[in-house]
């Protein structure tokens, strides 16, 4: 059997739109919510092959998702680096900030796959818990997002330290992008080998850079892990999340040579069909807070997008990931919505 994810990424439509969410596994479902009670660290929790291939599959069986995404977290990386990665309740991610060249010496590759060996662990197991036609996702974080968390300790507004040291110390900065790009290409490498079917690079932090940094802290360290995965696997897709982005996923599509582009849920959907549909697959983009509302207004909503989107390969998502309070039975019926549509 096809899997029609994989296909339609691939630039290969049929006849139904095939869906996935970002966060689709999550804190929204109790079953995760009781597996996540058995482990106290977060970072743990996601190396925990067994933990994590359970909590990828619980919303496959609840609701049939075409594609299942890898449980980890995109902060795994920097974590492998050395950098000490850790969550506290109610405040999100923390990490030593890296600020001065002797705090980048202390990051290496060295120990990075042992470190990280956990996740290729639950990708391996995935591969033969799931479907047949169930894609399965790997992902990583880009190493712009990647930085913003790295260099400011925790996550952040307006990414401030970033941006700084980006203007005040490009050599500095530059290296610790070089070094995302390494271990961050061979990440996604390692999960392919272990049965990923497709991978999403998320640029969660891209908005409202300036055109001139855009090129140097997006455009060019993603189209380096693109050029570097794809010399290692022609066949797998890749898809690129420049959140937030506007206009400026004009030239990420160009010029990255991504497979997909996931839309935030801002863009304009007739603009995205003409200007990105146009060259590849797009992804997306209903509010995540819509669904938390959910009913007509949800249902109504999923069809704009879907009609507006059909006349190329379209791969249903969220715009941002689920919302914790998002109530279940909605995502039932956003799922049943877009399985019965037909282009
Ligand atoms: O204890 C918990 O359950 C914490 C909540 C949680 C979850 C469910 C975190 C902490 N990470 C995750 C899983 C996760 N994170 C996945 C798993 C697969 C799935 O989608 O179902 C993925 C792909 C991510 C990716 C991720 N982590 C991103 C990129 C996507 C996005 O949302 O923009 C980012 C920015 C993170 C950092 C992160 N991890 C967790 C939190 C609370 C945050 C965000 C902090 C912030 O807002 O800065």
């Amino acid at each position: 059997m096809s899997k029609i994810l994989l296909e339609t990424l691939k630039g290969n439509p049929g006849e139904r739109v095939p869906f996935w969410f970002m966060r689709q596994a999550g804190r929204y479902l109790p079953e995760y919510r009781e597996v996540r009670a058995t482990t106290k660290s977060f970072m743990e929790f996601c190396y925990s092959p067994e933990k994590a291939a359970e909590v990828t599959m619980q919303p496959i069986r609840r609701y049939g998702m075409d594609g299942a995404i890898l449980f980890a977290d995109i902060l795994v990386v920097p974590d492998g680096l050395g950098q000490n990665v850790w969550f506290e309740a109610g405040s999100g991610p923390k990490l030593t900030p890296v600020k001065t060249a002797g705090d980048v010496d202390r990051l290496s590759l060295n120990d990075f796959h042992d470190k990280v060996g956990a996740v290729y662990e639950t990708v391996a197991k995935l591969k033969h818990m799931l479907p047949v036609e169930t894609t399965l996702l790997g992902f990583a974080g880009a190493p712009w997002t990647l930085a913003t968390y790295m260099i400011e300790g925790a996550g952040s507004k307006d990414h401030a330290a970033a941006r700084q040291m980006g203007y005040r110390n490009p050599d500095l900065f530059n290296r610790i992008l070089d070094m995302l790009v390494d271990a961050t290409a061979q990440y996604l490498c390692r999960q392919i080998d272990a049965g990923a079917d497709a991978v999403q690079i998320f640029d969660s932090w891209a908005a409202a850079l300036p055109e001139s940094v855009f090129d140097d802290w997006v455009i060019k360290p993603t189209k380096a892990i693109v050029d570097r995965v794809r010399a290692k696997h022609p066949d797998t897709p890749i898809i690129g999340f420049p959140r937030l982005a506007g206009l400026q996923h004009i030239r990420f599509v160009d010029e990255t040579g991504v497979d997909a582009v996931s839309l935030d849920t801002g863009i304009s959907l007739d603009w995205a069909a003409a200007e990105l549909q146009s060259k590849v697959c797009v992804q997306g983009n209903i509010d995540p807070h819509l669904v938390v509302s959910g009913g007509q207004k949800m249902v109504g909503e999923a069809n704009r997008i879907l009609d507006a989107l059909k006349h190329g390969p379209h791969v249903f998502n969220l715009g941002h990931g689920f919302v914790p309070e998002t109530p279940p039975e909605n995502v039932a019926l956003l799922s049943d919505t877009i399985r019965n549509y037909r282009r």
